[in-house]
């Protein structure tokens, strides 16, 4: 089992991720970046199976209201009703060697049950973003992953209590985010829909940026009132993720 605590030493210990570690100007409790977390090749295979697919969004059903587009994995989640409605099945294949890494670098544990069931693909043209918000406590597990691919971004995470608690996080191009704890339940994030950023003096020139972001449902049951909204639940008792004891 892989506690947060070993995960932060294991994190802070090797040589590569302290600059990681050292790119969060404010670190938040169980926030973490890892650099270079797929290579330049991966990246582009990765790019070209997403692109492969169809993305939802801009007039496309499901989400059609959704001016970014999507792909979404494992279940389908609808922005207008603010939960998941669909059970889709298993993540496909193309996703199968990042499952495979989280368990290699000990994010998550080595069984199968207990691996990301959901994956949104995120596509931000030069001006879009992402408005503030937190992952619903409700709906989702308490490990938030997300690989940025294709473009550099700055997301900033806001204190639900104290807006003016803020930190600015570089994105890179191929880096994890690994929101836990504080970061994942505490905070808004959010990334702004300006086409040029500026990051410790750096110009941080916007281009087309994908995300994946995995997710953990527990129990999703559409037919089932008492669930929680949209009929999925997270069971507390039953994490998936054991980085916490
Ligand atoms: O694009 C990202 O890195 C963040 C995506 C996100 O926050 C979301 O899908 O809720």
């Amino acid at each position: 089992m892989v506690t947060l605590k070993q995960l932060d030493s294991q994190l802070s210990s090797s040589t590569t991720s302290q600059s990681h570690l050292s790119s969060l100007n404010a670190p938040i409790e169980g926030l973490f970046l890892i650099d270079d977390f797929i290579s330049e090749r991966e990246e582009f295979e990765l790019i070209n199976s997403i692109d492969l697919c169809e993305w939802s969004g801009n007039g496309i059903p499901p989400n059609p209201e959704m001016k970014r587009r999507t792909q979404h994995y494992g279940y389908e989640f609808s922005y207008r009703y603010r939960k998941v409605v669909q059970n889709l099945g298993k993540l496909p294949t193309f996703l199968d060697f990042l499952i495979k890494r989280f368990i290699e670098k000990k994010i998550i544990q080595p069984i199968e049950e207990e691996y990301p069931n959901m994956c949104i693909i995120n596509e931000y043209q030069v001006g879009q973003g992402i408005m503030p918000h937190t992952d619903s406590p409700e709906m989702f597990g308490p490990v938030i992953l997300s690989l940025s691919i294709l473009s550099s971004c700055l997301i900033t995470f806001t204190h639900i209590q104290d807006s003016t608690n803020q930190s600015i996080i570089l994105l890179k191009p191929r880096s994890l985010l690994i929101m836990t704890k504080s970061s994942r339940f505490d905070y808004k994030h959010s990334i702004s829909k300006d086409a040029v950023e500026y990051y410790n003096g750096e110009e941080i020139k916007r281009n087309r940026r994908v995300s994946l972001t995995f997710r953990t449902i527990m129990e999703f049951n559409e037919n089932d009132e008492n669930m929680g909204k949209g009929g999925c639940k997270f069971n507390n008792n039953n994490v998936q993720y054991k980085l916490t004891k």
